[in-house]
């Protein structure tokens, strides 16, 4: 991605903020994994969004004063200690070659430039800093180090958070993400073909993930979220992941997965008959759940609330069920229906949305509704990535295949 994108994120951001603050940004550090491992870092979206850098370790800081924007990089000092164990550190030049940030200092730095900037003659009033909406991981606890340290030592600064302001900003994509995003689709359809080829009753969960998984690492890719193989009566366990079943002749297995690129996901689902031939009932089923996904597209513009989606699936499932006797009342669906019909896509799988819970011009959504019946070890859901324009939906994924037809005869 070109620096200008990363560029002009930050200006917009810096329009948001109030005048006389700062905000600070952290890429995030790898939580530990065991007594002297780290898990794989994952770089903190906002942070990527503004810098378009993923490295560990880092901060930015944006500041604003009497309208001047002024931005500064701080990153890991050179290390020939840590270079050899873990690889090359990024110098400053290459840190302004990818973010366009010319300001840039070490990371030691950061907690020395704050304090001085809050008792300049500039007299800053508000401080941004980012709250993420789980609040448990490490990034949290650097945001909190630094609230605490400067609530005690500059009481007068207000505290604010950057996330509506710079989810205002991500929920509307951009050319650039666009194409990202349909560039994790396209892997996404190229690994799911591979892991349809392969696909036989006998095998098990976790080989139909090794197949899937095989096909992003050759292309330097990677899940963008954990992996669900779920057979049979697995498939009704909305986050299945353990992946340990053997997956018996007439079964269906259900694939929820997705791929990044340039850290952006595709999250996709398909389900599929192991032995490449749907019953009559799963084909029923599985063309109820298809029908499904017009009916939330009908209803998915600009201006529609998620919530008005979401009933229109549930008074569709209502019909449907009813009819083929699954279900005698309405309020039965939740039995078989029990999750929202899609969210948001982005830098994160389930990416910031607007606050209003309204659905707006170049949102990427999913869409993925799913019938799940326990007692006849069917769960069907099927997922695609829509992008929304004032002249009507594009599925992103349209080229996937996934109508009974085309997966037969694909799987022949
Ligand atoms: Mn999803």
């Amino acid at each position: 991605m070109n620096k200008d994108f990363f560029i002009g994120n930050r200006e917009r951001f810096a329009q948001k903020m109030k005048d006389y603050s700062a905000a600070v940004f952290f890429s995030n550090i790898a939580p530990r994994e065991s007594l002297d491992q780290s898990h794989k870092f994952s770089v903190d979206r906002n942070f990527f969004y503004l810098t378009g850098i993923n490295k560990e370790n880092m901060a930015l800081v944006i500041s604003k004063v009497n309208g001047v924007v002024s931005e500064q990089l701080f990153i890991p000092p050179v290390n020939e200690l840590y270079e050899k164990w873990y690889g090359i550190l990024l110098r400053h030049d290459e840190a302004e070659e990818i973010s366009g940030i010319s300001n840039i200092s070490d990371r030691e730095d950061l907690e020395g430039n704050i304090s001085s900037k809050l008792s300049s003659m500039d007299i800053y009033e508000n401080l941004y800093i980012v709250t993420t909406m789980a609040g448990m991981n490490e990034i949290e606890d650097q945001y909190k180090a630094l609230a605490k340290k400067v609530r005690n030592q500059f009481p007068t600064v207000n505290i604010l958070n950057a996330l509506p302001l710079i989810m205002e900003l991500r929920v509307h994509k951009q050319a650039e993400e666009i194409d990202e995003i349909k560039t994790s689709i396209k892997y996404t359809k190229e690994a799911l073909e591979f892991l349809m080829k392969n696909l036989k009753p006998g095998m098990y969960e976790y080989e139909v993930r090794a197949h899937y998984e095989y096909q992003l690492m050759m292309r330097n890719s990677a899940p963008s979220f954990s992996t669900i193989a779920a057979s049979g009566k697995n498939a009704v366990i909305l986050h299945y992941v353990d992946l340990v079943n053997k997956i018996n002749d007439g079964d269906m297995v259900l694939c929820d997965l997705g791929a990044l690129s340039n850290m952006y996901a595709s999250d996709i689902t398909r389900t599929y008959p192991v032995n490449g031939k749907f019953t009559s009932r799963q084909k029923d089923l599985y063309n109820i759940v298809l029908g499904a996904q017009d009916v939330a597209l009908d209803i998915m513009k600009p201006g529609a609330l998620e919530k008005d989606v979401n009933d229109a699936v549930i008074k569709y499932f209502a019909k449907e069920l009813k009819a083929i006797k699954l279900i005698k009342d309405d309020s039965e669906v939740s039995k078989y229906y029990y999750h929202g019909v899609g969210h948001p896509l982005g830098l994160d799988v389930h990416d910031l949305r607007c606050r209003d819970k309204k659905i707006a011009e170049n949102n990427v959504y999913t869409v993925e509704p799913g019938l799940y019946i326990a007692q006849e070890g069917i769960g069907i859901r099927i997922e695609d990535d829509i992008l929304v324009t004032s002249e009507g939906n594009i599925n992103l994924s349209n080229d996937i295949i996934k109508t009974v037809n085309d997966i037969e005869n694909f799987m022949k």
